[in-house]
């Protein structure tokens, strides 16, 4: 009987272990699957937008974006998505933001909406898509 008891505790601080080092793994793999996500939307499209379906500064952004007539603008809305909190933990690591929108151009973090605003009153947006040999069709911003 006391034997039967040693065993049952070794099982169960065996099935305790191995739950815990699954449950690490796990937690790796799906990090590693959020970088990997990130890396692969901000290099696999001209313009990699980080949205909210609901954001205004999002909305925003995207319609001058696509004002500009830019041919791959990708939109990822993280709230409509399982790991969006995760992407957005991603987000903040790589860039020091929180917020949404986020903003890639040719792999490169430009900002937010005010960002991009101000860079395409500026000239300096224009410039960019230029250099980075992404086409658009410019017009003047009325606010
Ligand atoms: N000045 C920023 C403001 C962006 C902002 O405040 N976005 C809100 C959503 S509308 C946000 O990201 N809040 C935090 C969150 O949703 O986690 C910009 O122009 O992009």
């Amino acid at each position: 009987m006391f034997l039967c008891k040693k065993y049952f505790l070794l099982v169960v601080i065996v099935l305790l272990f191995t739950v815990n080092i699954l449950a690490a793994i796990n937690d790796d793999l799906e990090e590693l699957n959020v970088k990997e996500f990130v890396d692969r939307e901000v290099s696999g499209h001209s313009i990699t937008v980080f949205s909210k379906s609901y954001c205004p500064y999002c909305r925003r952004c995207i319609t001058l974006l696509k004002k500009l007539n830019i041919s791959d603008l990708r939109v990822i809305q993280l709230d409509e998505m399982a790991e969006g909190a995760e992407i957005q933990d991603e987000l903040m690591k790589r860039t020091g933001r929180r917020t949404v929108p986020s903003v890639w151009i040719a792999k490169q973090f430009i900002g937010g909406s005010d960002d991009v605003h101000h860079a395409h009153r500026e000239g300096r947006l224009q410039k960019l898509l230029q250099e980075k040999g992404i086409s658009f069709t410019d017009f003047k911003d009325e606010l």
